[in-house]
C-alpha cells in the first residue's frame, strides 16, 4: 500500500458542524410546504452542492410546483446570516495541527460553493484552520459535484500527488463515493446515524473505505504511515482544548442509573445539550462539575448519546459525579467543563460487563484529572455558582 503524503478533508460535518443548522432549516422550509425530512432525504441531500441536494430532495419527496433554487433561495438567506456561528466538529482542530505540525500536507475538498465558504470560515470558530490548507476546492469550481470524483481529483493534481497517496477523511456517502471514484482511500466519520448508508469498512482499504470511525478522535494516524497522536492522558484520554463548557437543568431520566446499575447519572435537559454540541456528538468524557449554588467541585465520568445498550431514541447526556451524595439534585443547575474524551460509546453483552466498564471510566476519570493541565481546570470560573 502507498504511503499517505497529502490528507484531503470535507468541510460540512466533518470539520466544522453546519449540518445541525442545516437540518434545522431545512426542515423549517419543507414544513412550509407540507412535507417532513425523512432518512432517505438526509441521505440522499447530504455532502452535496446545494442546488443538487435540494433538487435531491424533491426528487424524493415528489414534490411539486417549487424549485429547487426557489428552495435554495428560501434557506440560504436564513443561512446567510448563522454560517459563522458554526462550530468545529469534536477532534477537528487536534487533528488538523497535529498533522500540519508534522508538514503533512492538507487540503479541503467542499461541496460549498466559494462565497459561502468564505462565510463559513470567516466564524470564530473556523478561522483558526484557514492557515493549515495549503489549498481549498469549492463546490463552484468543479465541473460535477459529489458524488462525482471531480473535486479530490482536481485537489490532488493541485497538490502534485497521486490519488493512491492521498487519504480522505468525509462524513457523508456522496463524498465517501468520490472519494473512492477518484482511487483515493477514505476514512469516514458519519454525520448520519444509519451506518447502512455508508460503505462497509476493510481494514486494508481494497475498496477504498478504510474506516469509519465514531469520531475524529478516534482517528489513528499511523495506520497510515502518518505520524501518531502523542498527547494522550494516561495512554488513553484525548485532552480537549478548550474544554467543552456544558451548562444545564438536572432532569428525570428512566431512573435505571441507580437503580439497574448502581451508578446514578444526573441527565442534563434536552435543550441545553443541543444547544452546546453537535447532533452527532457522543461517546464518554471525563472532566469536572458543580452544582445549584454549591462551591464544590468533582470530578466526573460522562457519557453521551443513546445508550446503545438500552437503545435510548433520544439522545442524552449523563455526568456521573464520582462522589457519595445524600441527595439528589433533580431542578438544580449542573455546569461540567468537559476536559478529556475517554472512549466511543459501546454496547455490550451483558448488564455487567456494561457496569464493569463505566467503573473503568471511573478509573480512569480519577486518574487523568490529577494531570496538570486537567486538575488545573477544577478552578475555571465557570464551574463557580452563580
Ligand atoms: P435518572 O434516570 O432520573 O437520571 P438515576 O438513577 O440516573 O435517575 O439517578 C440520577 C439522580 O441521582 C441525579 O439526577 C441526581 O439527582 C442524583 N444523584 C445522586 N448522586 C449522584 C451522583 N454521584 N452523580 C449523579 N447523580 C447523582
Ligand atoms: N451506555 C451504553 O449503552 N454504552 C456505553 O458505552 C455507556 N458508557 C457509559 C459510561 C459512563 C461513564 C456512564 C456514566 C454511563 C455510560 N452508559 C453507557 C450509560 C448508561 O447506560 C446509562 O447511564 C444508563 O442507561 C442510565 O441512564
Ligand atoms: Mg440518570
Amino acid at each position: 500500500m502507498h504511503t499517505v503524503k497529502a490528507v484531503i478533508l470535507d468541510l460540512d460535518g466533518t470539520l466544522l458542524d453546519t449540518e445541525s443548522m442545516v437540518l434545522d432549516v431545512t426542515r423549517s422550509v419543507l414544513q412550509k410546504y407540507g412535507h417532513k425530512i425523512t432518512a432517505e432525504v438526509q441521505k440522499s441531500a447530504i455532502g452535496r452542492k446545494p442546488l443538487d441536494a435540494w433538487q435531491a430532495t424533491i426528487d424524493q419527496l415528489h414534490m411539486q410546483n417549487v424549485t429547487a433554487q426557489q428552495l435554495f433561495d428560501e434557506s440560504e438567506n436564513y443561512l446567510k446570516s448563522r454560517w459563522q456561528d458554526a462550530r468545529l466538529m469534536p477532534g477537528a482542530a487536534r487533528l488538523l495541527w497535529h498533522l500540519h505540525s508534522h508538514g503533512i500536507p492538507l487540503a479541503l475538498a467542499t461541496s460549498t460553493p466559494r462565497a459561502t465558504f468564505e462565510r463559513k470560515m470567516s466564524g470564530k470558530a473556523a478561522q483558526a484552520l484557514t492557515a493549515v490548507f495549503q489549498t481549498t476546492k469549492c463546490g463552484d469550481e468543479v465541473e460535477h459535484g459529489k458524488p462525482a470524483p471531480d473535486c479530490f481529483r482536481a485537489t490532488a493534481k493541485k497538490m502534485g500527488v497521486a490519488a493512491e497517496e492521498c487519504l480522505v477523511i468525509e462524513d457523508a456517502p456522496s463524498g465517501v463515493q468520490a472519494a473512492t471514484a477518484a482511487g483515493m482511500r477514505v476514512v469516514v466519520v458519519p454525520s448520519l446515524r444509519d451506518l447502512e448508508a455508508y460503505p462497509k469498512p476493510d481494514p486494508d482499504c481494497s475498496s477504498g473505505c478504510c474506516a469509519v470511525l465514531p469520531s475524529l478522535f478516534d482517528f489513528r494516524p499511523e495506520l497510515y504511515g502518518l505520524p501518531p497522536f502523542e498527547d494522550a492522558i494516561c495512554g488513553e484520554v484525548v485532552p480537549i482544548q478548550p474544554p467543552w463548557r456544558i451548562k444545564g437543568t438536572v432532569v428525570k431520566g428512566f431512573g435505571r442509573g441507580s437503580r439497574e446499575l448502581g451508578i446514578p447519572t444526573a441527565n442534563l435537559d434536552s435543550e441545553s445539550l443541543q444547544s452546546a454540541l453537535a447532533e452527532t456528538v457522543s461517546g464518554v468524557y471525563c472532566g469536572w462539575a458543580s452544582i445549584g449554588k454549591s462551591p464544590e467541585v468533582y470530578k466526573t465520568a460522562m457519557s453521551i448519546g443513546w445508550n446503545p445498550y438500552y437503545k435510548n431514541e433520544e439522545k442524552t447526556a449523563e455526568p456521573w459525579l464520582l462522589h457519595d451524595f445524600d441527595r439528589d439534585f433533580y431542578g438544580e443547575e449542573l455546569r461540567v467543563l468537559v476536559s478529556g474524551y475517554i472512549r466511543p460509546e459501546a454496547n455490550f453483552s451483558s448488564l455487567e460487563a456494561l457496569i464493569a466498564r463505566i467503573h473503568k471510566d471511573a478509573d480512569v476519570t480519577r486518574e487523568a484529572l490529577e494531570y496538570k493541565n486537567m486538575a488545573q481546570l477544577k478552578n475555571d470560573p465557570f464551574l463557580r455558582a452563580q
